[in-house]
Protein backbone atom coordinates (compact mmCIF):
# COMPACT_ATOMS: atom_id res chain seq x y z
CA UNK A 1 0.00 0.00 0.00
CA UNK A 2 2.65 2.48 0.67
CA UNK A 3 4.45 1.69 -2.72
CA UNK A 4 1.00 2.42 -4.61
CA UNK A 5 1.00 5.73 -2.83
CA UNK A 6 4.60 6.78 -3.38
CA UNK A 7 4.21 6.01 -7.67
CA UNK A 8 0.78 7.80 -7.43
CA UNK A 9 2.62 11.19 -5.97
CA UNK A 10 5.69 10.61 -8.59
CA UNK A 11 3.18 10.26 -11.42
CA UNK A 12 -0.25 11.81 -10.83
CA UNK A 13 0.95 15.81 -11.72
CA UNK A 14 2.73 14.72 -14.80
CA UNK A 15 -0.59 12.93 -15.89
CA UNK A 16 -3.19 15.08 -15.35
CA UNK A 17 -0.88 18.33 -16.77
CA UNK A 18 -0.28 16.05 -20.50
CA UNK A 19 -4.15 15.46 -20.86
CA UNK A 20 -4.89 19.53 -20.62
CA UNK A 21 -2.62 20.48 -23.11
CA UNK A 22 -4.58 18.11 -25.58
CA UNK A 23 -7.44 20.44 -25.64
CA UNK A 24 -7.29 22.63 -28.84
CA UNK A 25 -10.01 24.30 -29.89
CA UNK A 26 -10.37 24.88 -33.62
CA UNK A 27 -10.09 27.95 -35.72
CA UNK A 28 -13.01 29.50 -36.57
CA UNK A 29 -14.23 31.04 -39.84
CA UNK A 30 -17.49 33.36 -40.98
CA UNK A 31 -19.97 32.26 -43.79
CA UNK A 32 -20.62 35.97 -45.37
CA UNK A 33 -23.68 36.21 -47.58
CA UNK A 34 -23.46 38.82 -50.28
CA UNK A 35 -26.17 40.98 -51.72
CA UNK A 36 -27.17 40.39 -55.42
CA UNK A 37 -29.99 42.00 -57.60
CA UNK A 38 -31.70 38.91 -58.65
CA UNK A 39 -31.44 35.95 -56.19
CA UNK A 40 -35.13 36.17 -54.68
CA UNK A 41 -35.67 36.76 -50.97
CA UNK A 42 -37.66 33.88 -50.05
CA UNK A 43 -34.69 31.75 -51.79
CA UNK A 44 -31.82 33.44 -49.36
CA UNK A 45 -34.76 33.00 -46.42
CA UNK A 46 -34.76 28.97 -47.42
CA UNK A 47 -31.29 28.40 -47.93
CA UNK A 48 -30.55 29.93 -44.36
CA UNK A 49 -32.87 27.65 -42.87
CA UNK A 50 -32.10 24.39 -44.75
CA UNK A 51 -28.26 24.82 -44.49
CA UNK A 52 -27.57 27.02 -41.24
CA UNK A 53 -30.14 25.92 -39.33
CA UNK A 54 -31.46 29.34 -38.77
CA UNK A 55 -35.35 29.74 -37.87
CA UNK A 56 -37.35 31.64 -39.68
CA UNK A 57 -37.16 34.99 -38.23
CA UNK A 58 -33.50 35.01 -38.20
CA UNK A 59 -33.34 33.76 -41.77
CA UNK A 60 -35.71 36.90 -42.53
CA UNK A 61 -32.92 39.32 -40.21
CA UNK A 62 -30.10 37.88 -41.78
CA UNK A 63 -31.17 38.60 -45.73
CA UNK A 64 -32.32 41.92 -44.99
CA UNK A 65 -28.81 42.40 -43.41
CA UNK A 66 -27.75 41.81 -46.29
CA UNK A 67 -30.25 42.86 -48.86
CA UNK A 68 -29.75 46.80 -47.00
CA UNK A 69 -25.59 46.32 -46.42
CA UNK A 70 -24.75 44.52 -48.84
CA UNK A 71 -23.20 41.46 -46.70
CA UNK A 72 -24.25 39.73 -43.19
CA UNK A 73 -23.25 36.99 -41.27
CA UNK A 74 -24.72 33.18 -41.96
CA UNK A 75 -23.09 31.24 -39.19
CA UNK A 76 -19.35 30.73 -37.88
CA UNK A 77 -17.88 27.15 -38.10
CA UNK A 78 -14.39 24.70 -38.41
CA UNK A 79 -12.79 25.38 -41.65
CA UNK A 80 -14.50 21.82 -43.27
CA UNK A 81 -18.11 22.56 -41.74
CA UNK A 82 -17.91 26.50 -43.51
CA UNK A 83 -16.13 25.35 -46.72
CA UNK A 84 -19.20 22.08 -46.95
CA UNK A 85 -21.96 24.88 -46.03
CA UNK A 86 -20.74 27.51 -49.04
CA UNK A 87 -20.23 24.25 -51.18
CA UNK A 88 -23.79 23.61 -50.57
CA UNK A 89 -25.25 27.17 -50.90
CA UNK A 90 -23.33 27.48 -54.24
CA UNK A 91 -24.83 24.11 -55.62
CA UNK A 92 -28.31 24.98 -54.48
CA UNK A 93 -28.27 28.04 -55.95
CA UNK A 94 -26.81 27.42 -59.06
CA UNK A 95 -29.20 24.85 -60.04
CA UNK A 96 -31.77 27.11 -59.10
CA UNK A 97 -29.90 29.77 -61.74
CA UNK A 98 -29.48 32.28 -58.93
CA UNK A 99 -26.03 33.99 -58.64
CA UNK A 100 -25.75 34.48 -54.88
CA UNK A 101 -22.24 34.08 -53.55
CA UNK A 102 -21.08 33.98 -49.88
CA UNK A 103 -16.90 33.72 -48.68
CA UNK A 104 -15.09 32.39 -45.75
CA UNK A 105 -13.51 34.84 -44.23
CA UNK A 106 -11.13 34.71 -40.59
CA UNK A 107 -13.94 35.44 -37.51
N1 LIG B 1 -31.18 41.72 -53.16
C1 LIG B 1 -31.99 40.55 -53.46
C2 LIG B 1 -33.35 40.99 -54.01
O1 LIG B 1 -33.71 42.15 -53.92
C3 LIG B 1 -32.21 39.68 -52.22
C4 LIG B 1 -30.95 39.08 -51.70
C5 LIG B 1 -30.71 39.05 -50.33
C6 LIG B 1 -30.01 38.50 -52.55
C7 LIG B 1 -29.56 38.45 -49.81
C8 LIG B 1 -28.85 37.92 -52.06
O2 LIG B 1 -27.51 37.28 -50.15
C9 LIG B 1 -28.63 37.89 -50.68
N2 LIG B 1 -34.10 40.06 -54.58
Amino acid sequence: MADRVDQQDQTGGAVKERVQEKIKEPTLYSVVLLNDDYTPMEFVIDVLEAVFQKSPAEAYRIMMQVHVNGRGLAGIYPWDVAETKVDTLISRARAAEHPLQATIEDA
